[in-house]
């Protein structure tokens, strides 16, 4: 095969597209690739032979489950194209894709309006410094334009630009940006374009002035004052489409192409020095200087069967060719790329160099990570990326491989797999000695395991999910512990004396030496600290981790001779369990926000099922055509086992929900009293 074109920066355009599930993303790139010429004929969800949807997780659940790269050239500009999963519990992978470009097309469903995680991608891409525009997708079966367009106005508080109109009841679009005639399902063309002058003038004084004095407006110059607003976020162009029938899709081309940012054109990549810098204003700004020594960030990592590890990298500065030498975050080891990959779904094929701006691959370079920074031995060394925060995984299975002996093989997966999600976490129960898995939700879970199962073929057998608990305090105590064993051999002698405090819900933990005079050498006041830390891994009430309290260690004794470190760990351990118990203990649980889509005949029912499980409603609303209803509101955890079933069952499959940590609140007594009866500690302290 012949090696793929490089593009120089101001040819490159680098894209995401984000929206909630079942928005088109996906149909939307397939349409893309076939107006491009990349395929011959579109593929489809039905049909699971997207570009995209290529991993068997994908096609078995018609959803993408990762991040996907594609390119495609157009209007002779090279456009990278990045399709994100949708349903929020990959969240993960859409925001990890965010540092690796400059423009963020926001998909949004024509049928159901602003969702859930288009509200939320919308606003992370607002974040990252990213160009957004909107996509209403599905124009052949949208029941209102003019009150969604409406409707995205209200909830997104943008400034938000038609640039084309669907026409003919959804089966075609008319340019209303440059121009000022025909018929469209907003009405007329005209119309619509002297409101849209109107609005754009407002962006500019002079043209503002101009306009109110009666003079021509030249199109072009506001084409160019509206880029260069949206460029900087101020405002954002709402293009229609209908990707399945390919409706839409040059006028979306066109834009990219020749409108929204270049990685030249756009705020440079800022990077973080080490130690990290306080203010945003000492960030180093990165520009697409392709005469700069290589920095490129490893946005994403995946293994492939054919490749093994493929690391996905945005090129920064410089440029990377096979004979490039760099090194990785802050090792000394210099390495070479050997092939330069550009990424088409699951194909590579290769390119001679990549310049700064462009998005490529490497493989077979297994101890390169992800997020970190590669760089020419000549360029800063000290940089780490600006990546976007990720939500908290607190939903938690318990597994074990099938097979004994697939310990180490099961091990090995999940350190890829951890690599591959920053929302995937692994860790061992100290309590139980099971291995824990952590994920968004069931599903995020599930598809995990079949990653598993599919590509290292491990079957692993998983337990009812658990709830993260915690244990915290309620008031002032005292604790005390000496440790003291003479018997044959050694002796071991320590004795701690500390007090606890509760602090503020999220503070964590604070330890606080207060020893004088040498009561506890300063040589075991290391070991005293890790005797409290090995407490606050299991609290006295049911073995949960032990959060928002200061330990305050303020006296003690030692021995000359028997003091040791093991002693002094034993007994801070034993003396912070005493505390705990008269400090009125209380279990803490997580409480999730929950949001709700229901057909809004279901509403009632879904309210008043929530506060049965101790739910709180905080708002419900209607979409425009007043057909779908969203429930907002907070839930315990614990409450929402089988929710995803419950309500595919109530709503006959047409309700869905998504969930998101909020906080940890106390469990109300009786509930903390059945949970702590069923608890028994695995040690105690010697009588
Ligand atoms: N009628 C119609 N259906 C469409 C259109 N675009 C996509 N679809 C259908 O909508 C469904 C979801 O499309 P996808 O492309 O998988 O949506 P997605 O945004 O990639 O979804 P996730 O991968 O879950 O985030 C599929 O059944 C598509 O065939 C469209 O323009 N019109
Ligand atoms: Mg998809």
């Amino acid at each position: 095969m012949a090696n793929v074109d490089a593009f120089l920066p101001e040819n490159i355009r680098n894209i995401v597209l984000l929206g909630h599930s079942g928005s088109g993303k996906t149909t939307l790139a397939e349409a893309i690739a076939h107006r491009c010429g990349i395929t011959t004929r579109m593929g489809s969800i039905e049909d699971a032979n997207t570009i995209s949807d290529f991993e068997p997780e994908a096609r078995h659940h018609k959803h993408s489950t990762a991040s996907v790269l594609m390119f495609a050239n157009y209007e002779g500009k090279q456009i990278n194209l990045i399709d994100t999963p949708g349903y929020p519990e990959f969240v993960g992978q859409a925001l990890a894709a965010l540092p690796a470009v400059e423009t963020a097309v926001i998909v949004v469903n024509a049928q159901r309006g602003i969702e859930y995680n288009t509200q939320r991608l919308y606003h992370a891409a607002g974040e990252m410094g990213l160009a957004r525009m909107i996509v209403i997708n599905k124009i052949d079966l949208c029941p209102n334009p003019p009150a969604l367009v409406e409707q995205i106005r209200q909830t997104l508080g943008a400034s938000a630009h038609c640039i084309n109109l669907p026409a003919g009841s959804g089966s075609d679009v008319v340019d209303c940006f440059d121009h000022d005639a025909g018929t469209s399902d907003f009405g007329s063309v005209p119309d619509i374009h002297r409101e849209m002058v109107e609005s754009v003038v407002e962006i500019d004084d002079s043209e503002m002035e101009k306009y109110l004095s009666g003079e021509d407006i030249n199109l072009d110059k506001l084409r160019a004052l509206f880029i260069k607003s949206m460029n900087v976020g101020h405002v954002v162009p709402i293009l229609f489409a209908s990707a399945k029938r390919e409706v839409g899709v040059d006028d979306l081309l066109h834009i990219l192409a020749n409108d929204v940012p270049s990685p030249a054109t756009a705020r440079p990549k800022r990077l973080k020095p080490a130690p990290v810098a306080e203010s945003e204003s000492q960030w180093f700004e990165c520009p697409p200087d392709v005469t700069a020594p290589l920095l490129a960030h490893v946005f994403k990592v995946t293994t492939d069967p054919y490749v093994g590890k493929l690391c996905m990298l945005r090129i920064l500065q410089g440029k990377l060719d096979a004979n490039t030498a760099f090194v990785a975050g802050h090792d000394k080891k210099s390495r070479r790329a050997g092939h330069v990959l550009k990424v088409e779904g699951r194909e590579h094929p290769e390119s001679l160099v990549a310049w700064a701006g462009d998005i490529v691959a490497v493989s077979k370079l297994d101890d390169i990570h992800v997020d970190q920074i590669i760089h020419a031995p000549a360029a800063r060394q000290d940089l780490s990326p600006n990546i976007p925060r990720y939500p908290t995984p607190m939903y938690s299975i318990a597994i074990e491989p099938k097979s004994r002996g697939d310990e180490a093989k099961l091990s090995a997966a999940l350190a890829k797999l951890c690599e591959e999600d920053p929302t995937f976490k692994t860790t061992h129960d100290a309590q139980t000695h099971e291995l824990v898995v952590h994920g968004l939700g069931d599903l995020h879970l599930r598809v995990m395991l079949e990653k598993m199962k599919n590509r290292f073929n491990l079957d692993v057998s998983s337990k009812p999910p658990r709830i993260a608990y915690r244990e915290t305090i309620n008031s002032r105590a005292e604790g005390h512990y000496r440790h003291k064993k003479q018997s044959g051999g050694a002796g071991q002698f320590g004795e701690v004396f500390l007090r606890i405090e509760p602090m503020d819900r999220g503070q964590g933990f604070e330890f606080v030496n207060d020893v004088f005079g040498g009561a506890i050498p300063t040589q075991f006041i290391g070991s005293v600290e890790k005797g409290v830390r090995d407490g606050l891994d299991r609290g006295p009430l049911a073995g949960y981790p032990v959060q928002d309290l200061r330990v305050i260690v303020h006296d003690g004794k030692s021995h000359p001779v028997d003091s040791k470190d093991i002693a002094f760990r034993i007994a801070a351990k034993f003396a912070f369990r005493d505390a705990m118990l008269k400090a009125r203990p209380a279990l803490l649980e997580p409480v999730v926000n929950i949001e709700i889509a229901v057909p809004a005949e279901h509403l009632g029912t879904i309210t008043s099922d929530l506060s049965g499980r101790r739910g709180r409603v905080t708002e419900t609303l209607l979409n425009a055509s007043g057909d779908f209803a969203t429930i907002r509101g907070t839930v315990p955890l614990a409450e929402l086992s089988q929710y995803d079933s419950q309500l595919r069952s109530v709503t006959s499959g047409q309700g869905s929900f998504v969930m998101e940590l909020s906080h940890y609140d106390p469990v109300p007594a009786g509930l903390q009293a059945r949970i702590a009866s069923q608890y028994k500690p695995a040690d105690e302290p010697e009588a």
